[in-house]
């Protein structure tokens, strides 16, 4: 079963991950055997990424790229290939969420949340398939959302890239399966992260709602993603392709509290 779960030899890329989930993910993947590789949009994240990998006892190739930018990602993904060889997994964890009321938001803050959340992680996937057939196995973990299938105020744009992203997540896994590549969605609740800070400060109405909505009765955090993050990047989900893993506490199962 250990062999099963291993990623030995295996080189990860996780984006947006100097903190936060995507730190969490990549620590584990570290932590069963990958070698790891992250990025971030300046050079100021990456240093403080790295020295938190190290002081988790991790050697992390930390890059700066914006992932939004073909032209950066082609690049980092042929240097990757002389200094760690290529990708086997990928992890799209890069991500921003605008919250303000639909009627408000400029087209262009609504296009900039698609380019990040959406239009990136197709960039990115495509620049390491080719690589991937060429090694015969592949593994894509998209981080979708709760909007990936619930919708609520303020978040139009990020609910319309992440239902997007999950639908990218079953085409690849549609178009690429025959090439041994397992493309699935891990599908976060609220997690306690600088993304949802403003949601939980004391007094927020929000974290109330939140902990009620959630059988488990707690946010979760970046840790509770490491067991279902490496399933979804080991032998263990061979055939397991095209899925949405939800990592929710239940919200998704639940109606809501009874008055
Ligand atoms: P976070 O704390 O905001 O971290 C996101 C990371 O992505 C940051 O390091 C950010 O850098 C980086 N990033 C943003 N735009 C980028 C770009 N163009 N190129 C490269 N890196 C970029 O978010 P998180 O809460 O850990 O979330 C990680 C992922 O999980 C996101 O996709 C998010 O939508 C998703 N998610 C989060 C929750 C939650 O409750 N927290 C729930 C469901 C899904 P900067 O610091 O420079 O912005
Ligand atoms: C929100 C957004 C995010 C959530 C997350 C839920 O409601 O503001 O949905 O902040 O944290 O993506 O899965």
């Amino acid at each position: 079963m250990q062999e099963l779960f291993s990623l030995q030899g295996k080189v990860a890329w996780v984006t947006g991950a100097s903190y936060g989930i995507g730190f969490a993910i990549a620590s584990a993947y570290a932590a069963a055997g990958a070698t790891i590789v992250f990025n971030d949009l300046n050079p100021e994240l990456v240093e403080r990424g790295i020295a938190a990998y190290k002081a988790a006892g991790i050697h992390a190739h930390g890059h700066v790229c914006d992932v939004t930018s073909e032209e950066q990602v082609n690049a980092l993904v042929a240097r990757l290939e002389q200094e760690v060889g290529s990708v086997d997994i990928l992890v799209n964890n890069a991500g921003i969420i605008k919250r303000i009321p639909m009627i408000e938001m400029t087209a262009a803050e609504f296009r900039q949340v698609i380019d990040v959340d959406l239009n990136a992680p197709f960039i990115v996937a495509k620049a390491v398939i080719p690589g991937m057939i060429k090694k015969g196995h592949g593994k894509i973990i998209n981080v979708c959302s709760m909007m990936s299938e619930l919708g609520r105020e303020t978040v139009a744009a990020y609910a319309a890239a992440k239902g997007g992203l999950k639908m990218l997540t079953r085409n690849i896994a549609s178009e690429y399966g025959a090439y041994n590549i397992q493309c699935n969605g891990i599908g976060p609740g609220y997690i306690a992260t600088p993304q949802t800070a403003p949601l939980r400060e004391p007094g927020h109405p929000f974290n109330s709602f939140i902990i009620a909505k959630t059988p488990a009765a707690r946010w979760g955090t970046p840790e509770d993603l490491q067991g279902p993050a490496l399933f979804l990047a080991s032998d263990a989900s061979n055939f397991v392709n095209g899925h949405v893993l939800y990592v929710d506490g239940g919200i998704l199962a639940y109606i809501g509290k009874q008055p």
